[in-house]
């Protein structure tokens, strides 16, 4: 009941803000967003159940723009494809450059341009893995529109979500982003080959990430380097002889 209120009130100052929401149309638009959050979870389980029932592994990334989602993903796909199809899903606002720069073989990428909006949602996943022949890949990874608010809520039905912060972004930004991190199963603290000339306090952002999700799992790498990678992999629970 209080979540409830507590809710309401922070989406009746979200959508006021943004004059979406006034006297006559408040419990209209709110009862609306709650529809649609309650949609897409919904969505999204139904999304994990396919996976799961075919036995592909799927992860969704999510991170502030240039965090370096992209190169992660590069690298990572270097080790998954050399025996196994990799799908990446990838959401921009209008171009398909990350999804060419991720594209190899064994690996096909689809890129969803999201327009306006700032994140991608389950209906957008749901689109397109119908659409496909979706038991034909070992692998699904989905990078998010670079963005550390908007994805929070919108869960997309893969088995764990990865969130990527950079040591370009300062040492608050996990302390700044509660939400996305509670969401969260593994946090990535990316461009550590940059942390002593940027003197980002590292220790900061592990502390911070496992004080918001104690049960988060915590990774730094340099994806510039290839650092971490192989503990990124553990992280994700996959095992070179799975490959
Ligand atoms: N020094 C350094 N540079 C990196 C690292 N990871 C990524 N970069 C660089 O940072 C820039 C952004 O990397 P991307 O992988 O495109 O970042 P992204 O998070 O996918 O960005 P958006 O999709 O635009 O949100 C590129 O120039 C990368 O080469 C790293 O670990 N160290
Ligand atoms: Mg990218």
């Amino acid at each position: 009941m209080d979540k409830d209120k507590d809710y309401e009130s922070s989406r009746i100052m979200e959508l006021e803000s943004r004059k979406l929401a006034t006297e006559d149309n408040r419990e209209f638009v709110i009862k609306t967003q709650k529809e649609v959050e309650r949609d897409n979870d919904f969505l999204a389980t139904k999304i994990n159940d396919k996976l799961q029932s075919f036995n592909i592994k799927s992860f969704d990334v999510v991170g502030a723009i240039g965090a370096g989602k992209t190169e992660l993903i590069v690298k990572l796909c270097q080790e998954f494809s050399k025996n196994k199809k990799v799908l990446v899903i990838c959401g921009d606002i209008t171009t398909r450059i990350d999804a060419d720069r991720i594209e190899g073989p064994n690996i096909k990428s689809i890129q969803i341009n999201t327009g306006r909006e700032c994140a991608l949602n389950a209906y957008h996943i749901e689109r397109i893995i119908k659409n496909i022949e979706i038991q034909t890949y070992d692998y699904v990874f989905i990078e998010n529109v670079g963005n550390l608010i908007c994805p929070s809520e919108f869960m997309l039905g893969m088995d764990k979500r990865i969130t990527v912060v950079s040591t370009t972004e300062g040492e608050w930004v996990i302390e700044k982003h509660p939400l996305l991190f509670k969401m969260s199963h593994i946090a990535v603290i990316n461009k550590i080959d940059l942390a002593e000339r940027l003197e980002t306090d590292l220790d900061k952002l592990l502390t911070d990430a496992k004080k918001i999700n104690p049960n988060i799992k915590v990774v730094l790498t340099s994806a510039k380097t290839g650092d971490g990678i192989k503990e990124l992999m553990n992280a994700l629970e996959i095992k070179t002889e799975e490959l």
